[in-house]
Formats: C-alpha cells, structure tokens, sequence
C-alpha cells in the first residue's frame, strides 16, 4: 500500500503516463493497462489514474467492478501505480448522488454491488469506500505540473491547503476538496482562476480530466484530457518528468492519441 498522503510529489526522473476517466469501459483500460506493462519497464516511471474509472455513463457495458478491482490490486501491488480519488468515487464516501441524463449513478453502482455480491454487498462496499478514502487528491511534479481530477481550487492559500484537504472530511462543507473533485471546464473559472491556482501551488501547468472533450482541450495553463468517456477522440499523456516546462505548449507536445 502506499502513503495516504493528499499529495503525491514526483521526483525530476522518468515519465508519467496520464489517464482520466476511465468511466467503466474495459476495453480502455485493457488498452492503457498494456501501455502501462511496456512503460513500466522502466523502473522511475509511473503512471497516474486521475479518478472517475466506475460508473458507465451508459456509453459502454458497465464493467465497472471489474476495473475498481483490478485498480486497487495495481495501487496495492504495484510501485508508481498512483490513483487519484474523482467525483465518481467520491459519492460513494460522502453519499452525495451523481447524476448522468437523470440517472443516480451511485445507485446504479450499488445494483452492481448487489447483483455480484449478493447479500455481502453491503460489507464489499465499505472495503471500496475505504480504498476511495486512502486515495490521495493530486499530484505535484517537480518540474512543475499539477495533476488532479478538476482544477483550479479558487481559495487557497498554498500548497498545505491540498495537503492539508482530506483532514476536512469529505462532506459538501468542503468547499475546497468539493472544487478539486467538480470545478467544469468553461462553466466554473477562467484562466485567471487557473495561473492564481498555479503560482499557489508553485506550478506552471494544469492537467485534469473530468469535463468530456473532443480527446483534449486548453484552456490558458491547464490541459483537459478525455481518455476514455469524452466526446470523440481519446487522449492520455506521457509527461516527461525531467524536462523543463515553461509553458502550457511544453506539455501539450506529451498528449498521445489512444
Ligand atoms: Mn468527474
């Protein structure tokens, strides 16, 4: 198991692969998985899930067990398997409902639960949720890209603020944690809310997934990615950790089309 921290910081060595949203669909993962058993070859690589890999979005059969399962076997076993906590798996710890076209995705999830486990869903579901709350909530490079689910945080003050943000619970009050896990895309900031984000915690780029695009979208400093729930192509990044990043252009070269 790894450290529970809510930070994890990547030394100047090696690469990362970036994979977001996985939302369900095996086939993805399948594919990231044999990206990762080349990659991981080397032993200073990593690669970094950035949260939502359960719950469908009805786009795909819904494998989402199947994935969580071997997620967390990877988290357990695997050095530099890192997985960041998304909103999707949020809901399960704060019992808040997400929605997709009306549905509660959190409810659907728990039909799964009962379907495989039967009358042990329940206890399956408190191992998950436990898994979800060692989940750390970002990732910090040295050279300067910081990684999450959703970005920017609008009021903190520095960078113990997300070190500090699990020890605030999970619940809605956490105003903070709840911006790093929903802020959209072109609905809830602009890039000036991102470069005051970005000098916060002394980085230069952003890279989340959460918001569905067309494979990537930027926005100022910070790169959207869509790997696999989007709408059309599919991107994850190889960022490189000991090059020097200036620019959002640095990084944008590191985007991969699966
Ligand atoms: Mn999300």
């Amino acid at each position: 198991m790894q450290p529970t921290n809510a930070l994890i910081e990547l030394p100047r060595k090696g690469k990362a692969l970036i994979v977001t949203d996985i939302h369900g669909d095996l086939t993805d993962f399948e594919k990231y998985m044999r990206i990762w058993n080349r990659f991981k070859v080397r032993k200073e690589n990593h690669i970094i899930l950035t949260g939502d890999y359960i719950h469908s979005m009805f786009t795909a059969e819904d494998n989402s067990i199947e994935i969580l399962d071997s997620v967390k076997w990877h988290y357990e076993h695997t050095n530099n398997f890192h997985v960041l906590l998304g909103n999707h798996e949020w809901s399960h710890i704060s019992g808040v409902a997400v929605y997709k076209s009306g549905i509660n995705q959190k409810h659907e999830f728990e039909l799964l639960l009962k379907h495989k486990f039967g009358t042990e869903w329940e206890h399956q579901l408190s191992i998950y949720i436990d898994f979800f709350k060692a989940l750390p909530l970002a990732v910090r490079t040295q050279n300067g890209v910081f990684i999450s689910h959703a970005a920017p945080v609008k009021k903190i003050s520095g960078i113990e603020d997300i070190i500090q943000l699990k020890e605030m619970g999970y619940g809605l009050t956490n105003r903070n944690l709840f911006d790093l896990l929903w802020n959209r895309h072109q609905v809830d900031y602009n890039k000036k809310h991102i470069n005051d984000f970005l000098a916060k915690v002394g980085c230069k780029v952003s890279v989340v997934g959460h918001t569905p695009v067309n494979g990537y979208a930027v926005m100022g400093n910070q790169i959207v990615l869509s790997s696999s729930f989007g709408s059309g192509k599919k991107c994850y990044m190889e960022l490189d950790l000991e090059k020097e990043i200036k620019k959002v252009d640095d990084v944008i070269k590191m985007i991969r089309y699966l």
